[in-house]
């Protein structure tokens, strides 16, 4: 007797000779582009073409933190926008993404660095999300097992708390996306890689792939890692680096921590899965390159770092380590929105280290760009345009790793 119906997460698909829109990379980004294409503009001759597995990028390597407490008068409502969406999210799509919103403490460690959390505090407030400092005593009532003495070489003095920041399971929603996708008729197609692309007139005409050449009415840039590569394909140069970032997961253990927290003066940051696993994740890679092993000298800093917080942890075992591609722009501040040099060429890349929080975000707004020509308020800031003209954004400080 067979208990459960075998279904397919999505189809397979032939790749067609022409769609409305190409979309390169089916990560986080790209399926929300195309759900939101598809759900609120009725677009759904689309194709997601992605060189591997789904989720085989930034969206499964990531470390699943979700939270809106940036700096930035542009990247504060942005981030906001996209909690929202995912506080919806498996509502709207009907699947379940185990989204815990059990907060987020970022630690202060010196006095410029409580500063800088002080000053991040004010700008949420003002612009309405639910962040504030708290100091040892309340520090110690929402973390008891963290190190809160001053015997460490970087004792805690102060954290930025962020209740509605959590985590959530960065593959569901992957599949969410996929399967909303797959019901409106959008294909995913995996194992399809772009090799090139044809320009012509001052617009992309076709996507060549492994498979054979697309025709496209518009392409999409939604990669992290080859965001450049992709670029460069359209001719359009970006000013992007690509760093390795690397994290790790531990046996299971008996629930301890029910708080993200994330030290950027130790670069480390920890959450407890509902699994009991532990997840550490490091700063980015001091150099360039395109590796997604891990490293020893980094799993020896995660581990000093994690121990400097949980000293108690000491033995426990680490049984996975992996690095994601981060694509890093100078102000640690994405690029959104059309190129200037190509019409219908568009970019939702540059995510440094904290893409996967903002795809639902970002995705509807390029969906609204693509659908309407116009560029929805909220990603104007993010313009591709804003380097020549000398608009850099100042998110560094916020960027929790990368600072
Ligand atoms: O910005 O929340 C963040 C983050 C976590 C890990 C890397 N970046």
């Amino acid at each position: 007797m067979q208990l459960f119906k075998k279904e397919r997460m999505w189809r397979k698909c032939d790749l067609k000779p022409s769609y409305d829109v190409v979309i390169v990379g089916a990560g986080v980004h790209g399926l929300a582009t195309a759900y939101y294409l598809g759900s609120r503009h009725g677009v759904r001759s689309v194709a997601l073409l992605e060189k591997a597995y789904l989720g085989s990028g930034n969206s499964g390597r990531n470390t699943a933190i979700i939270r809106s407490n940036y700096r930035t008068p542009e990247g504060i409502p942005f981030y906001q926008a996209s909690v929202k969406l995912y506080e919806e999210l498996a509502r709207e799509l009907g699947w379940n993404m185990l989204f815990s919103q059990c907060g987020h403490l970022t630690l202060g460690h010196t006095d410029s660095a409580v500063n800088g959390l002080r000053v991040r505090a004010e700008n949420n407030q003002v612009l309405g999300v639910d962040s504030r400092m708290i100091f040892p005593d309340e520090i110690r009532r929402l973390v008891p097992a963290m190190e809160l003495s001053d015997r460490p070489r970087f004792p805690i003095l102060a954290a930025l708390y962020h209740p509605p920041g959590g985590i959530i399971r960065h593959d569901a929603v992957v599949w969410g996306y996929a399967r909303a996708c797959d019901r409106m008729g959008i294909e995913i197609h995996t194992f399809t890689e772009v090799t090139g692309m044809r320009v012509e007139n001052g617009k992309v005409r076709s996507v060549l792939t492994n498979r054979g050449e697309v025709a496209a009415g518009a392409v999409v840039n939604a990669t992290a890692g080859w965001s450049s590569s992709i670029s460069k394909m359209a001719g359009v140069p970006l000013q992007i680096v690509s760093h390795p970032l690397q994290a790790c997961v531990t046996e299971p253990l008996k629930p301890f921590l029910d708080k993200v927290i994330v030290s950027a003066t130790l670069h480390v940051y920890v959450n407890q899965t509902d699994k009991g696993e532990l997840v550490i994740g490091a700063e980015i890679d001091p150099y360039q390159s395109y590796s997604m092993k891990g490293t020893l000298p980094t799993l020896e800093q995660m581990a000093t770092y994690t121990l400097e917080l949980f000293p108690q942890l000491h033995g426990v075992r680490v049984l996975r380590q992996w690095a994601g591609v981060c694509d890093m722009t100078p102000d640690f501040a994405p690029i959104i929105g059309v190129a200037p040099e190509v019409e219908n060429f568009y970019m939702d890349v540059g995510w440094g280290t904290y893409g996967f929080k903002t795809g639902p975000i970002a995705g509807k707004s390029v969906a609204e760009l693509i659908a309407r020509g116009e560029t929805p308020q909220l990603i104007a800031p993010f313009s591709p345009a804003r380097f020549k003209a000398g608009q850099l954004l100042g998110e560094k400080a916020a960027a929790a790793v990368s600072a």
